[in-house]
């Protein structure tokens, strides 16, 4: 069952995202700090594709379950039934939500969303929340458009007074009070996890926010 609270500190990652390809310890890591759900987006250069994917993903998953914090699987609408994942997250140019629905009840189910555009085009009537951004610069998806800036969570959320909101894109623990101040409910962040040489501090840091 969703609850909007999960997308305080919501993780995103995969192999290629972590310098040393040891995303179990990353996870692990992000977990014992604090972080509310996880995305597995096993995409570029290091990433594991098929049966490594596949295990991957389970020891992912049994990692999440011991935190009791919700599994989500990027795109890969048969992974994620495969494992029977928490939810399912899809972009503009994936899987239609109107041709998954049926084996996703009960599930989660995240969309990304760029702009209006792509909003208005949206059906979104099983989507549990909406991903919007990127909001700033980033370096973790090689075709991100334009970052839309703090504008684009204020306007979303005035266009959608509801719908849970979470940003992403370019996020740190040093520009996510503002992203929160504009109404998302929460953030999404590869990189400033990832990255980081204090797992636990920048967690605990993104936390602080919802106090
Ligand atoms: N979608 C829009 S921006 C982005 C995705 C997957 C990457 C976010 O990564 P980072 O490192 O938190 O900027
Ligand atoms: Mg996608």
């Amino acid at each position: 069952m969703f609850k909007r609270e999960m997308l305080h500190v919501y993780f995103i990652a995969g192999t290629s995202d972590v310098p040393d390809g040891d995303l179990e310890r990353v996870l692990k890591e992000a977990l014992e700090a604090g972080i509310t759900m996880f995305q597995f987006r096993e995409k570029g250069p290091k990433a594991k594709m098929g049966q490594e994917k596949q295990l991957l993903a389970e020891r992912l998953f049994k990692l999440c379950k011991d935190y009791k914090v919700p599994f989500i699987v990027n795109d890969d609408v048969a992974l994620a039934k495969a494992i029977d994942a928490d939810g399912i997250h899809l972009g503009q140019g994936d899987e239609k939500i109107e041709n998954i629905i049926d084996d996703f009840h009960g599930k989660i189910i995240g969309l990304s969303v760029g702009n209006f555009e792509e909003y208005d085009q949206s059906d979104l009537t099983h989507v549990d929340y909406i991903g919007v951004g990127p909001v700033y610069e980033t370096s973790s998806k090689s075709n991100a458009k334009k970052p839309g800036g703090i504008e684009l969570i204020r306007k979303m959320r005035l266009h959608d007074e509801d719908i849970p909101i979470v940003a992403i894109g370019g996020i740190t623990s040093s520009n996510c009070e503002m992203i929160i101040a504009s109404g998302a409910d929460g953030i999404s962040t590869i990189s400033s996890i990832t990255r980081s040489s204090d797992i636990k501090q920048v967690v605990t840091d993104y936390l602080q926010y919802y106090k």
